[in-house]
């Protein structure tokens, strides 16, 4: 970890890229762990945007712990060392593929949710806009949130699987990656794209990556340094003075 440490304390620029993997430590199970949601049958439908279109109900229930219920969770250890190392100037931004909110709740400031965020939704039918809050409101009566105007499903301003990323937030991802001399990739399966070549942009640009995943990573032999454990890194980071 020292060699990590002194790495970030040595780059011009360093942005990290994070993924469900760093939000297991909260108790939210990511996709494809060893206790993933794509290890239940059918799970892959939640998130899929011609299943929405069908049944909106299959997401609604899918999520009622994982989105609706997220106040609950709390960031963990990862979250709070990225928001320190932001503080220290020793972090630029951070990109994320998470949805569940919780680098904002541990302080981070330049953020990028790449996947977009359940912060607001709209109306597949009429784009009515509703916060986060009372989509909650709602599912305390009803399996689906339902547009006040037209009773259309509402949606989460998420990116599901079949529809295309926020071209702003790609966009602003994708100069960061450009433009960064380290970026650290922390639990991340990098299967899901176009988040999943942020890091080959990096490398085309001449810059360094370090890869922090339980599980092997198809960039894992392009990376100065390679780590499997999430905890140990972020207490290296915290503990540091
Ligand atoms: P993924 O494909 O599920 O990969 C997560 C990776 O993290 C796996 O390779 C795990 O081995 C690794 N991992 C899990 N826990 C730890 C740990 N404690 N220490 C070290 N490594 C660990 O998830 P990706 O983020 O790569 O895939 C992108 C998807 C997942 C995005 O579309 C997200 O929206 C989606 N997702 C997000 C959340 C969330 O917001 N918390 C939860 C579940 C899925």
């Amino acid at each position: 970890m020292n060699r990590l440490l002194n790495l970030i304390a040595h780059s011009r620029r360093t942005v990290a890229l994070t993924g469900a993997g760093i939000s297991t430590l909260c108790g939210i199970p990511d996709f494809r762990g060893p206790q993933g949601l794509y290890r239940q049958a059918g799970a892959e439908r939640i998130f899929d945007i011609d299943w929405f279109r069908r049944d909106p109900s299959i997401y609604y229930r899918g999520c009622r712990t994982l989105i609706y219920g997220l106040s609950d969770f709390q960031p963990g250890p990862v979250h709070y060392a990225l928001a320190k190392l932001e503080r220290e100037d020793l972090l630029s931004a951070v990109i994320t593929q998470n949805i569940d909110m919780l680098h904002q709740k541990a302080g981070t400031r330049r953020l990028v949710e790449i996947h977009g965020s359940p912060l607001l939704h709209h109306c597949f039918q009429c784009r009515h806009e509703a916060g986060f809050e009372t989509i909650c409101s709602l599912l305390e009566h009803e399996t689906v949130a339902r547009c006040e105007r037209c009773g259309g499903a509402y949606k989460p301003d998420i990116t599901f699987f079949g529809e295309r990323l926020p071209e702003a937030a790609l966009n602003d991802a994708l100069e960061l990656a450009r433009t960064a001399d380290l970026m650290l990739v922390l639990g991340s399966s990098l299967t899901v794209h176009p988040a999943a070549g942020l890091p080959q942009c990096t490398l085309r640009a001449g810059g360094k990556l370090v890869i922090i995943n339980a599980q092997p990573t198809p960039l894992d032999g392009e990376a100065v340094l390679s780590y499997p454990d999430l905890t140990a890194f972020a207490n290296a980071v915290l503990e540091r003075r």
